[in-house]
């Protein structure tokens, strides 16, 4: 099974509803970046990369088409069999960019699969679940209106919610946590996301004002320093978002205590092979964390579940997919859904799910 060829797609994805609104960016439509690697013998594996827009994090839509560029020559002719020997020959193509890697990684585990005729998950160290928690992420918005929407995702069966927080005044910060709080109370989990939008200063306040409410408080500020300074000064658990870039952030954040969970982005990371590595660590330390991407169609989706099912249940914070945002699906006849707060693991070989054919229209390179 080698490379023949690989196609390089755009697709464009308007945010159902207008608008996506965090504390860091305020977002209307995602270019996602999608690589279908087509094999000398017959198969097709897929992987995507959508970051959320060009300031969510250091990624940005034609950054990873450049990076694509730059690697997929290199790439041809080579074997898809060893998965390491693959990222190696990436690293010698370019240096870093793991969210453009990222999308190759997934798609050599498609076409792994599909050739072994497992699922992904298998090939991730195997599923613990056929069925994973999903949680529904709030939007900054006036204090009622986010209440009601938090009720209603409850009813719909959502286990956890994530209340976007900042980019605002503290006042309506606060009014927010507590009136979701009133709404929802243990019916649901809570994460309070700041996406690096709080000072240090008010981080602190906000904790002190919502002290009897359980949440967790997801990337209050910028940098981990930042963070760091957090420790012992407020009484909510602490998560690290964004600040993992890398492999290597998130073994920083573990070795000085300074993180309780993660958020975590499979494209961020470098793809889902250096996921699992990452996951083992939080796996050592008793650690919680989601398994998201920034934004994405049904690839993305598809590879956050695979994922998500190899994480102990007990720690697994749910897998956050952009479908709530988003129109349509590219596999409209294997779509990855949320059905009751919950998506169901794709059972079938690879990643499960394939772009109905022509969908993405011609492809923007090919090489
Ligand atoms: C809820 N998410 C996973 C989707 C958006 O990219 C923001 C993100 C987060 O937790 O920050
Ligand atoms: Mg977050």
């Amino acid at each position: 099974m080698r490379i023949d060829r690989i196609n390089l797609y755009s697709a464009q994805l308007p945010v159902k509803g207008g608008v996506y609104r965090m504390a860091s960016a305020d977002v209307e439509a995602l270019d996602s970046t999608l690589v279908e690697i087509v094999t000398d013998d017959g198969f097709a594996g897929w992987g995507e990369t959508c970051p959320i827009g060009p300031v969510y994090q250091p990624h940005h839509a034609l950054g990873a088409r450049a990076a694509i560029a730059e690697i997929a020559p290199g790439l041809i002719g080579s074997e898809i069999a060893s998965i390491r020997l693959l990222a190696k020959q990436m690293d010698e193509c370019l240096n870093g960019h793991g969210y453009a890697k990222a999308a190759f990684d997934m798609a050599f585990l498609d076409l792994l699969g599909q050739k072994l005729g497992v699922p992904v998950s298998t090939l991730l160290g195997g599923a613990l679940t056929d069925r994973v928690p999903a949680y529904y992420s709030l939007i900054v918005g006036p204090p009622d209106e986010t209440a009601r929407i938090a009720a209603d995702k409850v009813t719909a069966g959502y286990p956890r919610l994530q209340v976007k927080i900042g980019g605002r005044n503290l006042e309506e910060d606060v009014a927010v946590i507590h009136k979701v709080w009133e709404a929802v109370g243990y019916k649901a989990r809570i994460a309070v996301d700041g996406n690096r939008g709080l000072t240090v200063a008010s981080a602190i306040h906000l904790d002190r004002l919502c002290q009897a409410i359980p949440f967790v408080f997801e990337q209050p500020c910028n940098t981990m320093d930042e963070i760091a300074t957090l420790k012992g000064r407020v009484t909510h658990p602490v998560y690290l978002d964004e600040s993992t870039e890398d492999q290597n952030a998130v073994l920083r954040a573990i070795s000085l205590g300074i993180a309780d969970g993660f958020g975590f982005k499979v494209t961020r990371l470098g793809g889902l092979s250096k996921m699992t590595t990452v996951r083992d660590l939080c796996a050592i330390r008793s650690l919680p964390h989601s398994c998201d991407d920034a934004w994405g169609g049904d690839i993305i989706a598809a590879a956050c579940v695979h994922l998500a099912a190899t994480v102990e249940p007990r720690r697994m914070e749910g897998a956050w997919i952009a479908q709530e945002y988003i129109k349509g699906h590219f596999d409209a006849k294997n779509p990855v859904v949320i059905r009751q707060g919950h998506i169901a693991v794709p059972q079938r070989p690879g990643l499960g799910v394939k772009p109905e054919p022509g969908m993405l229209g011609k492809p923007v390179a090919i090489y």
